[in-house]
């Protein structure tokens, strides 16, 4: 059989326009702009609108939670969760995930320490989480990384034991279960991320679930600056609602999200026929007994068995205009000001060290295809039977600095 011609090696790209991860479900166009007419008729467009009220009960009713409070994003959202849990002093959190987990605490002067991740699973380690606990230690945020549950139960034993606050940034996971429950009902509150790239998209959004009464109370306050009425603050707080705007595509993709992992999942079928057949390429994999969102296309690099390593594949991708993803690259203890504060972090995070250099996103979502995906699975291989000859042109391009002849 002949060799697939690659760009990296000379030939034209497979694809005249470039191939993104992170490409925006979006539901019904002509439900979203009924919802906006509707918006702009009640001249209501922010603070605790109908829109977002109506999200809130849906997200809550999904997720099978009391509360759910809507923010202006993810990270705000983590932000108020970790002020109105009372978090101080230390918080125990993985570095291989978005950086906006330990800025949500460092922005407001808590230290996060990170601890190393479960290379199987790419979540928190439970064991290493209970050997980083100091007498500072206040809680332990779990990312659900790409939608895959931490283990919730030793997490909360070790939290319990310790008298820990437990919360998840549950970024990822929304419309994925653990052990038949939705993720959203677990530990103290979860926050859910609805920016553009994610699952359920709100152009920018989030949201705090929780069935805690008292605190989803407090947490409606300190989003709308502390106001418990016309001129009455009572709290401490800053500004984290969601518009109406937002509301509104979160409620149209609401509607959709059985479409959305309709396709994900036949793409994710579809990368998996096609990876199979690569050696060195494995796919990230998902527990078929829970619901999963098939958002992320996660796949891990055997530099060894596959002949190149991750950072020559992303360029032999990117080449094609396959603009694969070096998500979470290189940890968040490798960037500022966490690599400043604290230089040698990395020798107690061998784990994540490994995972960050070998592990890389490719497009999925309502874009793609299976003849896209069939295209970029010859890709794949084609570099894979090639590894030798790109390694010599990406190494006289990077010595040359240009492309080689
Ligand atoms: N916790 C976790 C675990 C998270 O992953 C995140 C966010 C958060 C917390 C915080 O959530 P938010 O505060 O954002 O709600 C992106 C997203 O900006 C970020 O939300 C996300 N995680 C992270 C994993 O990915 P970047 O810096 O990679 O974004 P960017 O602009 O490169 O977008 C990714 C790709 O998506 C682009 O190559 C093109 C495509 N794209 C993007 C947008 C915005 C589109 O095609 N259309 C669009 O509108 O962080």
């Amino acid at each position: 059989m002949s060799r697939y011609l690659l760009s990296v090696l000379g030939s034209k790209p497979a694809f005249e326009t470039p191939l993104h991860v992170g490409r925006p479900n979006v539901g019904d166009r002509s439900t979203l702009m009924r919802r906006l007419d509707d918006m702009l008729d009640r001249n209501w467009l922010t603070n605790d609108g109908p829109l977002v009220r109506e999200l809130e009960q849906r997200i809550a009713a999904y997720i099978g939670v009391e509360h759910c409070v809507a923010m202006c994003s993810a990270t705000v959202a983590l932000e108020i969760a970790i002020r109105g849990a009372g978090l101080t002093g230390e918080v125990i959190v993985p570095s291989f995930t978005f950086v906006a987990t330990a800025h949500a605490l460092q922005w407001q002067e808590i230290t996060p320490v990170f601890c190393d991740i479960d290379p199987r699973t790419h979540n928190l380690d439970p064991e290493r989480v209970e050997r980083m606990i100091t007498p500072r230690t206040t809680g332990i945020i779990g990312v659900h990384l790409w939608g895959r549950p931490c283990d919730i139960e030793r997490l909360n034993a070790i939290a319990d034991r310790r008298n820990l606050t437990l919360m998840f940034d549950a970024a990822h996971a929304f419309g994925c279960s653990h052990q038949g429950q939705m993720i959203g009902s677990f530990g103290r509150c979860e926050v859910f991320s609805f920016h553009a790239t994610k699952f359920l998209s709100s152009f920018e959004g989030g949201a705090i679930v929780t069935n805690d009464r008292e605190f989803a109370d407090k947490l409606r306050l300190m989003r709308n600056f502390g106001f418990a009425g016309y001129d009455n603050v009572i709290y401490i707080g800053t500004n984290g609602k969601m518009t109406e705007a937002s509301a509104a595509m979160g409620l149209t993709n609401f509607d959709s999200l059985d479409d959305f992992v309709a396709v994900n999942r036949r793409n994710y079928e579809a990368y998996t026929n096609v990876l199979g057949e690569v050696p060195g390429l494995s796919l990230l994999t998902y527990n078929r007994s829970e619901r999963n969102n098939y958002q992320y296309i996660v796949v891990e690099v055997d530099a060894e068995r596959f002949g190149l390593d991750r950072d020559e594949l992303v360029s032999v991708l990117h080449a094609e205009n396959v603009l694969a993803r070096r998500y979470f690259y290189p940890g968040v203890h490798r960037m500022e000001p966490y690599r400043s504060f604290f230089p040698h972090t990395g020798l107690l995070l061998p784990e994540t060290e490994w995972l960050a250099a070998r592990v890389f996103l490719l497009p999925t979502g309502q874009n793609i295809d299976e003849k896209t995906i069939g295209t970029i699975g010859s890709i794949l291989r084609g570099a894979h039977e090639a590894a030798a000859d790109i390694r010599r042109a990406l190494r006289l391009r990077a010595t040359r600095g240009g492309v080689p002849s």
